[in-house]
């Protein structure tokens, strides 16, 4: 350590040690009742993905169980589980979508 302020103050560091933060998977369930189109259309809207992503990932989850839309942080993982469900509510959907830890 250089400064003056003390050992291991991060702003003396010319490479202070960052750790990467956690990450969260936001996982897709099966149901038997949601249309594939209106899955394949949530995973282009809320995830990005291209219309033959989404529908892979689409037929994962039908013929699976479950699949992963994507990962992210906590708060942004959160937020896309939460405007899932708010859409499939709102079109009387009963897909489900959830958050699960990564690495
Ligand atoms: N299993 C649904 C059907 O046969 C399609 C679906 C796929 C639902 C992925 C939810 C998630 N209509």
């Amino acid at each position: 350590e250089s400064g003056s302020e003390g050992a291991g103050l991060a702003l003396d560091e010319a490479r202070p040690k960052l750790r990467k933060p956690p990450l969260y998977k936001v996982v897709i369930l099966n149901d038997d009742y949601t249309p594939m189109e209106f899955v394949i259309e949530v995973l282009k809207r809320f995830f990005g993905l291209s219309h033959d992503k989404a529908t892979s990932i689409m037929l994962h989850v039908h013929t699976r169980g479950r699949g992963v839309a994507g990962v992210y942080t906590y708060e942004i993982a959160e937020t896309k589980v939460i405007l899932v469900n708010e859409c499939a509510r709102e079109h009387e959907h009963p897909l489900q979508c959830t958050l699960e830890e990564s690495e």
